[in-house]
């Protein structure tokens, strides 16, 4: 029941627990030898002043009037670097998100990897390319369907015998699919329409009971029955993961 409300501020913590944004600007910084911390150093100190000029050519005897300014000397070479200077204010929101170099944005994507194998260590089941995730609340499949939107996912739908265990196992009771035939009566589709290439009915259904049955969940035992989309089961989502 609290898991959905509570996964943004997990992985928030998580994120401020373990690596804020300067953290891994350092490490970066380390690993990559990539100066993108600190703000540039000062210049160096001019260079050292060029040779005289020849002298001027005026007549020996009395004293001419002074010659002509020769020509400039060559520069000097450049000074060398001014000291490293203090380390640069973080920057903010998305200018800075849109400046991250390709290295930063290597070491989040690596921690964010990170983080996604702590998740589903603790809390879901990951099979193939889907992250299964239960809210553990029970609800209409309407509901079932919003919930899952809101947090960018689409309601568990198994594609194969692991993916059904893993649904079964995530969910504890029975709950929805992302399976309906409220299309078409006795067409079973997923939510993108698409014609099931795997299915798991138990014995007997779908029997579209007063005919009253558009929807599908999971047993316990991982069979399917097709049941009224107004009552209330677990919610589980899957997300890519
Ligand atoms: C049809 O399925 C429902 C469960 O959805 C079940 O309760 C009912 O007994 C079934 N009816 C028949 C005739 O098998
Ligand atoms: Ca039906
Ligand atoms: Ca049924």
């Amino acid at each position: 029941m609290f898991l959905f409300s509570s996964l943004p501020l997990v992985l928030l913590s998580v994120t401020t627990a373990s690596c804020t944004v300067k953290e891994i600007c350092e490490e970066v910084q380390k690993n990559y030898h990539v100066v993108a911390c600190g703000s540039p150093g000062m210049n160096g100190f001019p260079g050292a002043k060029g040779e005289k000029g020849e002298p001027g050519q005026g007549l020996r005897g009395l004293q001419g009037p002074p010659g002509k300014v020769g020509p400039p000397g060559t520069p000097g070479n450049p000074g060398l670097p001014g000291a490293k200077g203090p380390k640069g204010d973080p920057g903010e929101g998305s200018d800075y998100d849109s400046s991250l170099a390709a290295s930063e944005r290597q070491a989040l994507q690596s921690e964010l990897d990170r983080i996604k194998k702590w998740l589903t260590f603790s809390l879901g089941r990951k099979v193939g390319k889907k992250f299964f995730l239960s809210s553990g609340e029970k609800m209409t499949f309407k509901r079932v369907k919003a919930l899952c939107a809101k947090y960018q996912a689409t309601v568990a739908t198994p594609m194969n015998a692991e993916e059904n265990t893993a649904i079964q196992k995530v969910a504890k009771e029975e709950t929805f699919l992302g399976i309906t035939d409220e299309a078409t009566e006795g067409q079973f589709v997923d939510l993108t329409g698409k014609r099931l290439t795997y299915v798991n009915w138990n014995s007997g259904e779908p029997n579209d009971s007063d005919s009253a049955e558009d929807c599908v969940i999971l047993l316990k035992d991982g069979k399917w029955n097709d049941i009224s989309c107004s009552s209330s089961f677990v919610a589980v989502c899957e997300f890519p993961a």
